[in-house]
């Protein structure tokens, strides 16, 4: 049997455990497909040299758009700081950082700093990285904006795993993130006036950070973040019936490229696939900035795959004092479940005054390896 008829054998049998009532038929066993809408179905037929008799796909999930914003638990958990608790953070990490040195890549007082945090702020950052919340994002709210913010963000990111810097964009530990006038029309995160397009973040390089934080400073211009869950996406192509669609997705026919930040000259490699791994729990790279593909089958479903994503994104617009943590590679250990989420952000008009603009500290953090 040929890998893609392997491959849409599996989405068909996906697609019927995914939902719960009929709508969907899939009649197995030509080479030619057809499909099928009706008021409230959908037929299609896959290609495989194995199955000949036609079974039917179950379910009762009519192509609804899910509501966007906070409310969907898989793409976000949100989590307050009372102001009493903010006082307190800041005022132990400036007591912490006078007793200790937090250099660059050395986190003496990473103990001492993750005691500081709240104990449910810290249960949640523990449960999320447990991948115990189901949840792609934790949206945490009520950071104290002061000299010390940068290592607050750290400390927090080093209950995920280990902050790292990424030297081809920045030598900086804590990546500052704003609008910059010669790069407003790229898709660069120093863009403004153009959408930045939903990615996996730094989906093209050698080391993809397993997570991002970003904590919002300012944000007067009120851009928004998106964010989606691309297995939710793809679940929803299979339970939509674009089977076939969904088999591009998995097959090794894309390039993706270095991001423009990292300067040193764009460097395009072949051969990947936007989804790998085990069906229920796949691994996502996607860039739909950085990344297509030669072959027009899979240049299409990659731009209906991101049509889905735009659909089904949530936004949200960051204030003052918010960090919101993202799972941005997919499940790598088998006994965690992580969920793994692509970000962007909407376009805006940078503020006039440039100590005005928007401004995010951005922090790369990868998994601890246990040992
Ligand atoms: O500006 C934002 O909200 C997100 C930008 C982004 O993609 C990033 O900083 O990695
Ligand atoms: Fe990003």
């Amino acid at each position: 049997m040929s890998l893609r008829a392997e491959v849409v054998n599996l989405f068909a049998d996906h697609a019927r455990k995914l939902a719960p009532g009929p709508v969907l038929n899939f009649e197995v066993g030509r080479a030619d497909d057809q499909a099928i809408t009706g008021n409230n179905s959908y037929a299609q037929t896959v290609t495989s040299d194995q199955f000949n008799t036609p079974f039917i796909v179950h379910s009762s999930f009519l192509a609804s758009k899910l509501d966007t914003g906070l409310e969907n638990p898989r793409l976000i958990q949100a989590d307050d700081l009372s102001p009493a608790e903010a006082n307190k953070l800041e005022t132990d990490t400036k007591r912490l950082l006078g007793i200790t040195d937090l250099s660059t890549d050395k986190f003496e007082c990473e103990m001492a700093l993750r005691s500081s945090l709240p104990d449910h702020t810290l249960d949640k950052l523990e449960d999320f990285s447990a991948g115990n919340l189901g949840a792609t994002s934790l949206y945490l709210r009520g950071f104290p904006i002061c000299p010390q913010t940068d290592q607050i963000l750290l400390g927090a990111g080093q209950v995920l795993g280990n902050c790292f810097v990424e030297t081809s964009e920045t030598p900086q530990i804590v990546q500052h993130v704003s609008p910059k006038a010669k790069e407003e029309h790229l898709q660069t995160s120093s863009s403004s006036k153009v959408p930045l397009y939903m990615h996996v973040e730094n989906v093209g390089t050698d080391r993809v950070p397993d997570w991002v934080g970003i904590l919002c400073e300012r944000n007067h211009e009120r851009a928004q973040t998106t964010i989606v869950d691309p297995v939710e996406v793809m679940n929803q192509m299979l339970i939509d019936g674009k089977i076939n669609e969904v088999a591009y997705l998995w097959e090794p026919m894309f390039w993706i490229q270095t991001p423009a930040s990292f300067g040193s000259g764009r460097k395009r490699t072949y051969g990947h696939s936007v989804f790998s791994g085990d069906l229920n729990r796949p691994s996502a790279k996607a860039d739909f900035a950085d990344m297509g593909s030669t072959s027009i089958q899979h240049a299409n479903a990659f731009e209906l795959f991101r049509d889905y994503c735009e659909d089904r994104a949530a936004s949200v617009c960051l204030n003052p004092g918010d960090v919101l943590f993202m799972r941005n590679t997919g499940s790598k250990d088998p006994a965690k479940n992580h969920l793994q989420c692509m970000h962007g952000r909407g376009r805006f008009t940078p503020h006039s005054e440039p100590g005005l603009q928007r401004l995010l500290k951005r922090v790369f953090v990868q998994d601890r390896i246990s040992a």
